[in-house]
């Protein structure tokens, strides 16, 4: 591996159970992010853990899964959001982790949640990371021909995929392979990160309006302040009960009070 003058900053996404920490401790080559072989370990906060692979630092980020029942809707989205404050200025790489043995319907959704999560640019950083490789019985190059879901999902990320066994701790080639991806990508981004612009319009959205909200306390109108507060509220309940995947936008209120502080 070359030194291209970046350190890797790499973001797991993904389901419960897919893997993602223990493909987050096959890259680092160490016991991190708790997962385990027996039991799964139920990752409920992001975590970050940095490393030296062949002389580089890399540093990944371990997400809680989607579709974990165990987490309400808004603090996981707010806890998969804050993954992009603690690779900060922003990853260069989302490693989006499926299992190479489960791909159904739910799967293919994944991609558009992510996108929605962090707006269109997003899949332009990511990579698909394919685990249980030791599960497989054909080569996964004719697998992904084969399957028109398969076939679509790795197109989405323009065709950039890696396959990990992660029971097979000592296999640097597949770290080797995929670090080599993902320095193909930042070289092809420009070697830039992605940084949310969503993130930051939320920001200045939220400033505006709590200066609109500073005017009328100024002007001791309480009947606007009233008006304005229960608006907010009736457009947060709105979006809330009605655009369930948009829920990330209220916990995102909270991230933005926290960062303030
Ligand atoms: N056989 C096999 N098991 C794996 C592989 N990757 C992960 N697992 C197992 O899958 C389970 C869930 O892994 P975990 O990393 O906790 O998933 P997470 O919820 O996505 O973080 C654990 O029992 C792991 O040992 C793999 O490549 N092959
Ligand atoms: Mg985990």
């Amino acid at each position: 591996l070359q030194d291209q003058g970046w350190e890797p900053l790499i973001v797991l996404l993904g389901e419960t159970g897919v893997g993602k920490s223990a493909c987050g401790k096959t890259i680092l080559g160490q016991k991190e992010f708790g997962s385990e072989k027996r039991q799964t370990v139920v990752t409920t906060e992001c975590s970050e853990a940095h490393t030296t692979v062949s002389g580089r630092s890399v540093s990944v980020v371990d997400t809680p899964g989607f579709f974990d029942t165990q987490m309400r809707p808004g603090k996981l989205m707010t806890e998969i959001a804050r993954s992009v404050y603690l690779s900060s200025p922003g990853p260069h790489a989302f490693l989006i982790v499926f299992r190479v043995d489960r791909f159904t319907e739910q799967e293919q959704q994944i991609p558009q949640m992510i996108e929605m999560m962090f707006g269109q640019e997003v899949l332009q950083y990511s990579i698909i990371l394919f685990t249980h490789g030791d599960q497989l019985d054909e080569p996964l190059e004719e697998l992904i021909e084969e399957n028109s879901r398969l076939r679509h999902l790795v197109q989405q990320c323009g065709n950039r995929y890696q396959v990990f066994n992660n029971r097979d701790e000592n296999n640097r080639e597949q770290v080797n392979d995929l670090l080599q991806k993902i320095d193909t990508m930042i070289e092809q981004n420009g070697g830039g990160h992605y940084s949310n612009q969503m993130f930051e319009d939320v920001l200045r959205f939220r400033q505006e309006e709590e200066d609109n909200l500073c005017v009328l306390l100024q002007q001791n109108n309480h009947t606007s302040v009233l008006i304005y507060l229960l608006s907010f509220i009736f457009i947060n309940s709105f979006i809330y009960n009605h655009l369930s995947f948009n829920q990330f936008i209220i916990p995102f209120n909270h991230i933005i009070i926290h960062d303030n502080h």
